[in-house]
């Protein structure tokens, strides 16, 4: 097993000294963002886990290997290729067995940061519950995972594109606290503060986070946290006109019938042009704001543990 994982030295360290750490995705590079915006995000985003104070991990698959912590040139050519695979828990062995690139979904990054004994990653998006979904059974395996891997992820909630109700409850049947970070117990939906639902754990603080993902590792639990970070006040979108462009999104999904993990890349990307790259906006805002509250997160967490 250890001869699939290739452990950055900055990591190596980092793990070695019990220092705090925070995982990336690369499916949000590899399908859920333009080139060349989406290298753009891969730096900031390594840069606000930095600026916490923390080691940011972004994991990727290439040439049968599980890479956690990406080099200057590994971000660049991941950010390039054209032929990525979007990697859950089903797709590792195969991309695994061939020789090419893999951008791990949230699911994905859950079960590499947990085999390399990482506790945390940031990212925009939690994958859910698409709508539709009884009759699609589309879900996302981002909630299952997070349902038998322990590690926490900070995101803006869940993407209003997703039935964001549906989505709460799969997370509470799969034994997933749901927190909000701030003073509000508001559950986002990513492009909006609040969703018109509510987190189960409340309005929560960074310190309060770092100390309840310590007591679920001490206890062992088996399931992961979602620590959902609002987007900040000052790029919040328009609900009214993004839910008309979602709107407009998901039947022009409908009539191509894109479906399965086409479909959110899709929905993304076409969101992305009927707003006029506005969508895109706050999604690099977030994540990189995501990012330096993971890292913050990662320190309260780390020296509760040590
Ligand atoms: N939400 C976003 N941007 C993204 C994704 C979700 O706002 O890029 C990606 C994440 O990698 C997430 C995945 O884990 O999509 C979920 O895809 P699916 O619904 O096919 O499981
Ligand atoms: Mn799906």
């Amino acid at each position: 097993m250890k001869s699939r994982l290739v452990i950055s030295s900055a990591v190596r360290t980092a793990l070695k000294n019990h220092e705090p750490i925070v995982a990336l995705e690369s499916t949000i590079l590899t399908h859920g963002l333009p080139r060349p915006t989406n290298l753009e995000v891969a730096q900031r985003c390594e840069a606000a886990v930095k600026s916490s104070g923390s080691v940011p991990a972004t994991i990727f698959l290439y040439k049968g290997k599980i890479h956690i912590g990406a080099s200057e040139e590994e971000l660049f050519e991941l950010c390039q290729c054209d032929d990525a695979v979007k990697v859950s828990r089903r797709d590792f062995a195969k991309v695994l067995s061939g020789s090419g690139w893999g951008g791990t979904t949230i699911a994905g990054t859950v079960l590499a940061a947990n085999l390399s004994g990482i506790d945390l990653m940031a990212t925009g998006g939690l994958g859910g519950v698409h709508r539709g979904a009884e009759i699609s059974f589309d879900i996302s395996a981002d909630l299952s995972e997070l349902g038998r891997t322990p590690v926490a992820v900070v995101s803006s909630g869940v993407k209003k594109i997703l039935d964001v109700q549906k989505t709460l409850e799969v997370l509470e049947t799969q034994g997933v606290g749901t927190y909000t970070i701030g003073d509000s117990d508001a559950f986002p939906d990513f492009y909006m503060r609040d969703s018109g639902l509510k987190s189960h754990g409340g309005a929560i603080s960074i310190e309060e986070a770092g100390k309840i993902l310590a007591v679920n590792r001490e206890v062992g639990i088996s399931s992961g946290i979602v620590f959902a970070n609002p987007v900040p006040k000052d790029s919040e979108g328009d609900g009214i006109f993004i839910s008309g462009l979602i709107d407009e999104a998901l039947l022009e999904a409908g009539r191509q019938n894109i479906t399965g993990p086409a479909s959110t890349p899709f929905i993304l990307s076409k969101l992305a042009e009927l707003s006029g790259g506005k969508t895109v906006e706050i999604n690099v805002r977030l994540v990189e704001n995501n990012c330096l509250v993971g890292g913050q997160i990662a320190k309260e967490f780390a020296l509760q543990r040590n």
